[in-house]
């Protein structure tokens, strides 16, 4: 070995890719973590724009790892992204992980050596290492997406990405700011620039169905009775749907009466966070009528909170822009009332778009506004882009990027065919989108720790996906997304937010539980589906147990499209469901 060959290669330095590096070292790997930012964090080194602050509640949105949530005490339920910097900060002290980052790194590049059964990876700034593996921890979110807008070069002022925001920051007060997008980053965005600017201008395209964050400051006496409860609630989150100590409910929302599904619907809003989305039934997100209540609900809670019903109609109006919950529901503190301030102003894209960005400001149909600031809150090439914008080229000499130019090609969401000893974590066709990422990053993760730790037990030098094993596995992920509503939006969890990028289910919808047994089971049976030292360990997917519950996933979601036929319509609804 030459001082530059390790085991394994981790990119990126968010949650994933730390505790790669942590477990990997602990297991007596050779590992080395190369990372773009000059910090740890992975999003939350990019994501400093004002208002930036985590949409997952205190203590699933940090480490399970008992040495780190028994010393570390956050100061709010939702924290903001500077205390995110100093936990991640506390992390580096705690698991003394810097010694073996390099920061202000990009790996731009790697070739697999066929005869090695190595990679070859190109960093940048320029220098070459190699690896036996390379396990990309890239994030859903690295490659940032600003739509075409004409004359955007032209503009006289400050202009950024939220994902780019300068790191020294950048001060509303007393200035005209435009934020043009409103998913999670522009609802927070937007939230600040209400407050700070002289005047605020938020272009929205689609309505933001955002939910009530319900933040609450914590103290030590409260964590420390919360800590009791971590391990169980840390060991639930893998029997969830999306990573949570909570899950999806249990029945069927048809089954309950109007009264008791609305006081449902009533407690979930209470809980605040994500409970109102994932914490529902599940048929919230399969059955267009069971959705239409969520939505119904949601949209009076909405409306009654803003003024003026001609802004009403814009943010919240009558009828559903998309089924609810099928983009992600931002949370929000007190967005729907900054459009009642007289310096806030809502421009309904559909009705009056933007027609060319100018020196001064913005021009849209109806005229121009001068702007200090413009955000581009537009969101990412999510998922995919990330692993797509490195070069990396497999056995047949096409890079990833060929290979999925019509799509993502996966295995469990981890690896591809042509792509030997390459592991990526919440990549497309695992739960990632639909999932908390730092419980990802740890039950996703240990499968990979597994997968290495055996290969290195049995001295296999080679993993590689087989194309049938890829083909089950996407047959897997779209048809389960096709029985669920996720399809009908415009969303990045669909790929359709960047133009030209192909239309797919690009996370996989069967929940977090049911990935983790599939992952295991195919870890169990001497890793069917892929091939090792070449040698293609046959599949038996169809005969396993996990197979077995998708199966029944796919029934119970099948019936559920069925029940659209019989909707809740106001003669059955106060029945109590289906007829
Ligand atoms: O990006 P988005 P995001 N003209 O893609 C609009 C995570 N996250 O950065 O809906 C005008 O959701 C676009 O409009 P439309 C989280 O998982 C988490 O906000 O496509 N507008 C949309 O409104 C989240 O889901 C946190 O019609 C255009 C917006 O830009 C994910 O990141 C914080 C446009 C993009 O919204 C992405 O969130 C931040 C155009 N040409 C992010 N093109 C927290 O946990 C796009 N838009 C808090």
């Amino acid at each position: 070995m030459s001082q530059h060959d390790y085991d394994v290669v981790v990119v990126g330095a968010g949650f994933a890719g730390l505790y790669q590096l942590y477990k990997l070292r602990a297991l007596g790997f050779r590992v080395r973590l190369y990372e773009a930012g000059a910090e740890l964090g992975g999003i939350w080194y990019w994501n400093c724009y004002p208002g930036a602050r985590v949409d997952t509640h205190v203590p699933m949105y940090e480490f399970g790892l008992e040495e780190i949530w028994s010393e570390w005490n956050w100061s709010e339920r939702f924290p903001g992204w500077e205390e995110l910097r100093r936990y991640f900060e506390f992390v580096d002290r705690k698991l003394d992980l810097r010694r073996d980052i390099q920061f202000n790194t990009r790996v731009s590049g790697a070739t697999f050596d066929t005869a090695g059964n190595q990679w070859q990876i190109e960093l940048d700034p320029g220098e070459t290492v190699r690896a036996k593996f390379m396990v990309l921890c890239v994030g859903f979110g690295s490659k940032i997406f600003i739509p075409e807008m004409k004359g955007l070069e032209r503009f006289e002022g400050a202009c950024h990405h939220t994902a780019r925001w300068p790191q020294q920051g950048l001060d509303f007060k007393g200035k005209r700011v435009a934020v043009i997008g409103t998913g999670a980053s522009g609802v927070q965005v937007a939230q600040v620039a209400s407050r700070e600017a002289a005047q605020l201008t938020v272009f929205q395209r689609t309505p933001c169905l955002a939910l009530p964050m319900r933040q609450q400051k914590l103290d030590a006496a409260t964590l420390a009775e919360w800590k009791k409860g971590y391990p169980e609630r840390y060991a639930k989150r893998r029997d969830t749907f999306g990573g949570f100590d909570f899950n999806l409910l249990e029945g069927s929302a048809l089954a309950v009466s109007d009264a008791e599904r609305k006081a449902k619907y009533q407690e979930l809003w209470d809980e605040g966070g994500f409970h109102f989305w994932i914490g529902t039934w599940m048929e919230v997100l399969t059955n267009e009528a069971v959705n239409r209540t969520a939505y119904d609900f949601w949209r009076d809670k909405t409306r009654a909170r803003i003024k003026d019903p001609a802004i009403a109609d814009v943010l919240a109006p009558m009828e559903p822009p998309y089924p609810f919950g099928t983009k992600r529901p931002s949370l929000e503190q007190g967005y729907f009332e900054i459009f009642d301030q007289d310096n806030v102003r809502l421009v309904d894209l559909n009705a009056d778009p933007i027609e060319e960005i100018t020196a001064r400001g913005i021009r849209t149909r109806s005229g121009e506004q001068a702007f200090d600031v413009i955000v581009l809150a537009t969101g990412f090439d999510a998922v995919s882009g990330g692993l797509t914008n490195i070069d990396i080229r497999g056995t047949r000499g096409q890079t990833l990027k060929q290979r999925w130019v019509e799509g993502t090609r996966t295995y469990l969401g981890m690896a591809t065919a042509g792509f030997p000893n390459l592991l990526y974590l919440y990549g497309p066709q695992s739960p990632s989108g639909f999932c908390n990422g730092p419980s990802c990053a740890e039950l996703q993760g240990d499968w990979v720790l597994r997968c290495l730790s055996d290969l290195r037990e049995k001295n296999i030098d080679r993993i590689e996906a087989t194309e049938m094993a890829e083909a089950v596995w996407g047959q897997i992920v779209q048809g389960l997304g096709e029985m669920t509503l996720f399809p009908r939006a415009n969303s990045w969890y669909m790929g359709a937010n960047v133009p030209g990028k192909p239309r797919e289910m690009l996370n996989y919808p069967g929940g977090l539980a049911l990935y983790l047994q599939q992952c295991e089971a195919v870890a169990d049976k001497g890793y069917e589906g892929f091939a090792l030292d070449r040698e293609p360990v046959p599949p038996t997917l169809h005969q396993g147990q996990p197979v077995f519950e998708v199966a029944r996933l796919m029934a119970a979601l099948q019936a559920s499209h069925a029940a659209d036929a019989c909707a809740i319509s106001p003669e059955n609804e106060n029945a109590g469901g289906v007829a």
